[in-house]
């Protein structure tokens, strides 16, 4: 670290803040050392980790340094070339910019792609704009590429969007099984906590369902090496398993569910057969069975899933035939059981908070649901509510790439990496009229393409709040001064939205900004003039905080409640009522037809592309690049596959491979290792056009 390059620390003392990479959202302490360098450090009061910190998180302290910030406002002039401007000039230049494409072409032409990376309040300001002041819900996040299916699935199962999970239920279960999650890697805190239960507790069981042998399955007393995209069949076959051995909870069944028969039904149809199961999902049929017998004879049972459920063109599918067997079994609301979907960004869920995906509104609320809408706009007092879904991801860069949106504000994230058919990202920035992006580095790869640049604070810099897998809000503080001229995203989009000439973005701090946000999820929450409607989603009780009060604030679970004493109190679990957020107060079980994913291998594209994460790098490496030490775990992009596969396709560990689709193409070099079956590649998604020359596995990737 560049002694010289590093930000000013705000003051001596130590600041507990929250780590800015995965959701498990571990607290951590930074402080100034006597050398003055920063030190980071795991808090020990945080309840997400007790003071434990993953390597990533311990080297945070050589990520704060200033080296490539973006430290000026920057528009690109006639010549292509960046210039340095003041605020007032670029903002003028958005404000103005989108105000004319909306006068012209409508509010639809204009469009947010916002991140799982931006603080709560951040995030509400942008949803605010666009589904309430522009009146487009033209607004979707990188938590499409993430958690929507999630989203979609307790939805349609819960009613609303509730993980009813705790991290506690992980220590009180007596098995957990990891479907497409790779934990030891992506959430090595939680994993390290089960990891040292299984120590103390030796009866505590770990199975994980995932194509690859994972380092997650060091632990596993049980791997089933699914066949990708088969996650359906297998959940199904489970259900079917349940319910004919007479393991199903009819009393609770009975009592709070609907639609178990047609599901049941769906099931039966074609996974009733173990061996049928077991070919489709290409496992062994003894492991098969002694999955289902585990999951049958155990109680406290948690399902964690991440990214192998979820990024999946039948991803929505496999949540609910995850919760299915959950609501088959009544494991749900009680300690120690339940699904629980593990989040990926340090605040995937407080965007969720917000509204921030194209199809919902802020506060839990649904865009499509007339009362909803009325709520949220009579809170506001907004001059309009948008009435229908807006762009999603892919669809949106698809509708720049043909000219429909003709603005776009992209704010912490970088979506010419990361969004799948990246390609196609690439050429719709190249046409889009105007490009603009909130960042924290100069030279990303989507930056490069953009036309006007905006400097934000970064971590230890910002302040806002982060909610993580367990629905804990953690305060994100900083320690560090503000560098250059870089303001906070909530500030930056407030001041455009003022420019626009709206009035509502007239706020003197981000406690204002959570105010606002936690009134409006009490905001005729259950009153009798919404027919008693309830959301589970309440900040009842962390309305009316004041900046002192906000600052000292504790991590606490939702909902957060006001005890007749003043004092607040969170929520460890929810659903503990069995009382879900469908009008009728009952879960639904959702028929899951197996269904064979997107394109299917063929004689062109023989081989399964699949991509995740390595344990040291954090997406587009623009934080931990900065690290020597994350860097030096594994230093360039690879393409792990089965040694056979080498042979068959002539390429030779060591060597460069070129991977292609109907998509695009990349380069990295071959290895072995990896844990991965015949017919597949594993490639991960953190290199880029800054950090490599062609291993962009984004370009390749199928955005079904
Ligand atoms: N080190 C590190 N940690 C991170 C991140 C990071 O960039 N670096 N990012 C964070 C974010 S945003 C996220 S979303 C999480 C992601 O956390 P994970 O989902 O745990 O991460 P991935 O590495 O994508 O692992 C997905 C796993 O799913 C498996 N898989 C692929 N297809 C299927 C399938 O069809 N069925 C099943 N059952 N499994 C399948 C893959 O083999 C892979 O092991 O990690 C978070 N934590
Ligand atoms: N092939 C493939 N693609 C994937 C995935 C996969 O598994 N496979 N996973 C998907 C998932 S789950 C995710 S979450 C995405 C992640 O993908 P991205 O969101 O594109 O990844 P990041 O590199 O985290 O991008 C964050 C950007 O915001 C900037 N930034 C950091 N802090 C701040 C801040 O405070 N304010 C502002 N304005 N900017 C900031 C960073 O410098 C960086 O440029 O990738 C998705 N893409
Ligand atoms: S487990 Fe996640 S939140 Fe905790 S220190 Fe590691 S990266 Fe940060
Ligand atoms: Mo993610």
């Amino acid at each position: 670290m560049n002694l010289a390059q590093t930000p000013l620390a705000l003051a001596v003392a130590t600041t507990s803040t929250t780590c800015p990479y995965c959701g498990v959202g571990c607290g951590v302490t930074a402080s100034l050392k006597e050398d003055g360098r920063i030190g980071v450090q795991g808090d020990v009061q945080h309840p997400a980790n007790f003071g434990r910190l993953c390597v990533k998180g311990s080297a945070l302290a050589e990520t704060v340094d200033l080296d490539g910030r973006l430290l000026h406002p920057q528009v690109r002039d006639a010549q292509g070339a960046l210039q340095q401007v003041s605020w007032d000039q670029a903002l003028d230049q958005v404000a103005s910019k989108f105000s004319a494409v909306i006068a012209e072409h409508g509010p639809d032409a204009v469009a947010l792609y916002v991140s799982g990376q931006l603080l709560t309040e951040d995030y509400y300001i942008a949803n605010k704009l666009m589904k309430g002041y522009i009146g487009s819900a033209n607004i979707d996040t990188n938590s499409r590429l993430c958690m929507s299916s999630a989203v979609a699935g307790h939805k349609r199962a819960f009613g609303e969007d509730l993980v009813p999970v705790c991290y506690e239920d992980l220590e009180l279960a007596d098995l957990i099984v990891l479907v497409g999650s790779n934990a030891a890697w992506c959430h090595p805190i939680l994993f390290q906590r089960i990891a040292k239960l299984k120590e103390t507790r030796p009866a505590l069981r770990l199975i994980v369902i995932d194509p690859r042998r994972t380092a997650t399955c060091e632990l596993a007393d049980l791997h089933l090496p699914v066949k990708a995209g088969t996650d359906v069949w297998l959940f199904n076959g489970l259900m079917s398993y349940l319910a004919h051995r007479g393991l199903r909870d009819n009393a609770f069944i009975a009592a709070h569910t609907n639609g178990f028969d047609e599901a049941l039904a769906v099931a039966d149809a074609e996974c009733a057969d173990p061996a049928t199961v077991a070919r489709i999902c290409k496992v062994d049929l003894q492991d098969l069975l002694d999955f289902y017998e585990a999951f049958a004879e155990t109680e406290k049972v948690v399902t964690g899933f991440s990214m192998g459920v979820n990024q999946s063109s039948v991803g929505t599918d496999k949540v609910n035939s995850i919760i299915n067997c959950h609501l088959a079994t009544g494991r749900i609301g009680k300690p120690g059981m339940g699904p629980f979907s593990i989040t990926g960004q340090p605040n995937a869920m407080g965007g969720r908070e917000v509204g921030g995906l194209a199809n919902m509104l802020a506060a839990h609320m649904d865009l499509d649901q007339p009362l909803h809408r009325e709520i949220v706009q009579g809170f506001w007092q907004s001059p309009c509510i948008a009435d229908k879904p807006g762009l999603k991801a892919v669809d949106m860069f698809r509708a720049i790439e043909e000219g429909r949106i003709k603005a776009v504000w992209i704010m912490a994230t970088n979506p010419l990496v990361s969004l799948p058919d990246a390609d196609l990202v690439q050429r719709a920035l190249q046409k889009c009229e105007l490009v603009v992006s909130s960042d924290v580095i100069t030279q990303t790869d989507t930056n490069a393409l953009a036309h006007v640049l905006l400097p934000a604070l970064a971590w230890g810099e910002k302040d806002g709040t982060v909610t993580n897998s367990e629905r804990r809000i953690s305060r994100q503080r900083a320690f560090l001064t503000a560098p250059g001229e870089a303001r906070g995203d909530w500030q930056i989009i407030c001041e455009v939205a003022q420019r626009m000439g709206f009035a509502g973005f007239d706020f003197d701090g981000p406690h204002a900004i959570f105010d606002e946000h936690a009134r409006l999820s009490a905001h005729r929450n259950g009153e009798a003039d919404t027919g008693g409607a309830r959301r589970v989603f309440n900040l009842s009780g962390l309305t009316g905080m004041d900046k002192a009060a906000y600052d000292a604030l504790a991590p606490i679970q939702w909902p957060v409640q006001r005890l007749s004493d003043g004092s607040i109190s969170g929520t460890a679990r929810v659903l503990e009522d069995h009382r879900f957020t469908h009008a009728d107060g009952r879960a639904r079980f959702v028929p899951t037809a197996p269904r064979t994913p997107g394109h299917a291998v063929c004689e062109d594209y023989p081989l399964i592309l699949n991509t995740g994460r390595v344990r040291d790098h954090w997406h587009t490496m623009t934080r931990t690049g900065k690290s020597a030490t994350l860097a030096s775990h594994i230093p360039e992009s690879f393409i792990d596959l089965h040694p056979q596969d080498a042979l068959l396709y002539g390429v030779r560990e060591g060597g460069l491979a070129r991977i292609s689709s109907r998509w695009g193409a990349m380069v990295a070099r071959v290895q072995h290792g990896g844990g991965i079956p015949r017919g597949s590649v594993f490639v991960p998604i953190h290199w880029n056009g800054q950090s490599a020359s062609d291993a962009r596995v984004g370009a390749v990737v199928n955005p079904v």
